[in-house]
């Protein structure tokens, strides 16, 4: 996993550690100037771009770095590890986005409605089988609202789910309004005392006028708790700059990142962190009902710098 982000930033401490290292055999001490790293932050930022990161991340990172060695007089040899502390706090602190309690949400609302939106095959489906397998897990009953009836196949893929796990599937037929489809899945839900809804919808882009008037009209009809944008973490730097149209348009309360396990750059996390800012609700490691992992910042920061 993340082997590209990984090599990329090894890459980046071998550098700025080099060209800062410059220093004279006789001395042992040497101030550092903007001038001695500037190639190698140059570097930088192509460097990690390769992995996915966005700008808005290698940006951050190369103020970090330069705060961290310019005017600083540091002895030979502990350059490196200066960079490489430097790096590891960045990018804890990119990835220190605010933190969601999914089942005090649930405990709080019942029925609790909670919407699945996002790009075309970004894995909206499967995260929320996944997390209804989970909830289910947990005690709480659910039911699937097929909020998806655009796409052919759709609500007969959601069935499926439902049928593997063994929660009922609330549907219209294909072309149906799907804000209509999620206000009687709720009704039933109360009507049931169900805990929790999850609601499927069609993948849409951000440019498509009609979809996202549909979207909206989902949302002030039926006020999800939770609005949870799934992002395929292979789609790289687009995807997450166009997934702040999402907020901007109907608000997100939290992220799912899919696919991380076929997912060797790793930038689009660290993007995804930094430009939305919405706590991180798992992520997506297979297409089993079991792989959505917590999101560890720890973890991940280990994983690709060490
Ligand atoms: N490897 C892997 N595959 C995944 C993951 N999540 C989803 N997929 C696969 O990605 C494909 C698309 O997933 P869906 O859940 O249908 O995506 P969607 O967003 O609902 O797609 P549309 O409804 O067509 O917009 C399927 O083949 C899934 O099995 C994941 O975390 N890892
Ligand atoms: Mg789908």
């Amino acid at each position: 996993m993340f082997n590209i982000l990984k090599e990329k930033l090894n890459n980046v401490v071998r550098s700025v550690s080099k060209t800062a290292e410059k220093i004279p055999k006789k001395i042992t001490e040497k101030e550092i100037s903007e001038k001695d790293l500037s190639d190698a932050l140059d570097d930088l930022e192509l460097s990690l771009l390769q992995a996915d990161v966005a700008l808005e991340v290698s940006d951050k990172i190369k103020e970090d770095l330069k705060h961290a060695l310019v005017g600083k007089k540091v002895k030979r040899g502990q350059v490196k590890k200066i960079v490489e502390k430097t790096i590891r706090k960045s990018l804890l602190e990119i990835l220190d986005v605010p933190k969601m309690d999914i089942e005090k949400v649930i405990k709080d609302n019942k029925p609790c409605l909670i919407l699945f939106i996002g790009f075309n095959g970004s894995g909206k489906t499967t995260t929320l089988a996944k997390l209804g397998h989970r909830f289910q897990g947990k005690g709480y009953s659910c039911i699937f609202a097929a909020g998806d009836s655009f796409r052919a196949a759709a609500i007969e893929q959601l069935e499926e789910h439902g049928k593997n796990l063994g929660i009922k599937v609330i549907k219209h037929k294909r072309g149906a309004d799907s804000a209509a489809v999620i206000y009687d899945s709720m009704e039933h839900a109360k009507s049931k005392g169900i805990d929790v809804v999850l609601a499927d919808s069609a993948g849409r882009m951000h440019t498509d006028q009609n979809l996202m008037d549909e979207l909206k009209k989902i949302v002030r009809v039926n006020k999800p708790h939770l609005k949870i944008l799934v992002i395929d973490s292979l789609t790289g730097n687009d995807a997450v700059e166009q997934s702040r149209k999402f907020d901007e348009d109907i608000g997100i309360d939290g992220v799912v990142l899919t696919k991380v396990d076929v997912n060797k750059k790793g930038g689009a996390i660290l993007s995804a962190c930094k430009i939305l800012g919405k706590p991180i609700v798992g992520l997506g490691v297979g297409q089993e009902y079991d792989d959505l992992k917590e999101f560890d910042k720890e973890e991940f920061v280990k994983g690709v710098l060490e």
